[in-house]
């Protein structure tokens, strides 16, 4: 049976005792289909007891190897040390006061440690939510009061949340839209730079961009242009080199604020602190969440000081924003950044899936486009020798992953995008069974 504790300790290895999902997993399937409701959906329904490292136990005692790490979010690990130390210190000395009432040391403590590590050695402050979605609205409102404008810029393939502004932030329809309009205003969406299917340089793709917002939306009313250096949901796009350079120097010229969506690739993910970091891009307004907290609800703002204090006292916060267990969380998280080089460890294992990914694209003319950084990177599959999306490919690629034992992701405006999201806390032999099991996936499904 199943271990009864995660964390590092649990034996990393990929073993099936039961079909996938096992009976256990499919007798608790009918007791969610009983009561939650059909909207939430599960992309491989296996019911988890404990995790770590790289694998995920399930309830029939399978051990699965984990390239999603939660979408994003266990970075450092399932149940690592530190988050689970600081964790269970801080439920034994209390669980929330509410900061806006009585504060406490680790909200400010996140703070402090948000200005060292984002871009950029200017003044800086924070403001922390709960949630992704929670934090890009409040950069839409920081960036509102500051500038005094309305407009919001945003991208094609770009996803923000699932909130009413964030669902209008985001590009794709279904799911994340469809019938939950109307939705708020003053949101504009420019082309983003996508080399695979666009063939722009940087250049090109930021005049092309910047054109766009300049003539529809008029630089004047723009408070601010929210971008994902490297998007995430919208299929793991890495803008050509210069478009990100590009792209700020013309907001900072018409005081407009360039808003990284670092969610998803912040925190050490793509092999440098934050994806921003890799073209020296210093954003005046920085939204984290995700791999920051190890698994614990936490998102923050961060931005130039002066912009982040022009909202009047009490504009900012939430019952529940910057809770003192999820503060821990992520200091435990951070700290295991820091000590284990979890940086350069993404970076390795970049260079390991990007091997293998290289692999595959020989053997398999589906595969039209590998990208990526570091520890996010992904395969676009398309018809051979076209850019025409081959969606039913990459969901029975996943398919077979999921199966055979390894949690896979797809993403992409049009579902045809294999992603790859390891926990850094990984081995490299399972990594490299997990990819012998994705080589064998193609082979199954040519
Ligand atoms: N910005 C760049 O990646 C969350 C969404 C999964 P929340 N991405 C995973 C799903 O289907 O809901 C995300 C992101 C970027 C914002 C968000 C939103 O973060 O914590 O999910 O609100």
């Amino acid at each position: 049976m199943s271990a009864a504790t995660g964390g590092p300790a649990l034996p990393q290895e990929r073993r099936l005792v039961t079909e996938i999902p096992g009976p256990a997993s499919q007798a608790r399937l009918e007791q969610k289909k009983a009561h939650v409701a059909d909207g939430v959906g599960t992309v491989l329904p296996v019911f988890v007891t404990a995790a770590g490292g790289g694998v995920l136990v399930d309830v029939d005692g399978n051990s699965l190897i984990d390239l999603g790490s939660g979408i994003a979010v266990t970075t450092v690990g399932n149940a690592a040390p530190e988050v689970t130390r600081r964790v269970h210190e801080q439920v034994d000395a209390f669980t929330h006061t509410c900061f806006m009432v009585t504060p406490y040391d680790g909200y400010v403590e996140v703070c402090a440690t948000l200005a060292e590590l984002t871009p950029g050695d200017h003044a800086k402050k924070s403001a922390l939510f709960n949630s992704g979605a929670e934090a890009v609205e409040n950069a839409v409102k920081i960036a509102r009061v500051a500038t005094g404008r309305d407009a919001v810029g945003v991208f094609d393939h770009g996803y923000h949340g699932r909130t009413n502004l964030t669902m209008a932030m985001t590009s794709k329809n279904m799911p994340y839209k469809h019938g939950f309009g109307p939705f708020a205003g003053e949101v504009y969406r420019a082309p983003m730079s996508y080399p695979f299917r666009d063939g722009l340089s940087g250049a090109e793709a930021a005049a092309r961009a910047v054109d766009v917002l300049d003539k529809q939306v008029g630089a004047d009313n723009l408070a601010c242009v929210v971008v994902e250096p490297i998007q995430g949901e919208g299929g793991f796009v890495v803008p050509a080199d210069g478009f990100l350079p590009a792209v700020a120097e013309w907001c900072r010229e018409r005081g407009v604020l360039f808003v990284a969506d670092e969610i998803q690739s912040g925190f050490c993910r793509t092999g440098d602190w934050f994806a921003c970091d890799h073209e020296g891009v210093v954003p005046d307004l920085v939204t984290t969440a995700k791999g920051m907290a190890g698994g614990l609800p936490l998102a923050g703002v961060t931005g130039r000081a002066d912009l982040m204090d022009s909202v009047h006292v009490g504009g900012l916060g939430g019952t529940y924003g910057g809770n003192p267990v999820a503060c821990a969380a992520a200091l435990g998280a951070i700290e295991e950044m820091r000590t284990h080089d979890l940086v350069s460890r993404a970076a390795a294992i970049g260079d390991l899936i990007g091997r293998r990914l290289a692999e595959l694209r020989e053997r398999h003319p589906v595969v039209g486009d590998v990208r990526g950084r570091g520890a996010m990177q992904a395969i676009e599959l398309t018809a051979p020798g076209t850019i025409e999306p081959d969606a039913a490919r990459a969901a029975a690629v996943s398919a077979y992953c999921h199966r055979q034992g390894v949690v896979t992701l797809t993403c992409g405006t049009w579902g045809n995008v294999f992603r790859f999201l390891p926990p850094l806390a990984i081995s490299d032999a399972l990594l490299e069974e997990a990819f012998d099991v994705v080589a064998e996936a193609f082979d199954a499904t040519a």
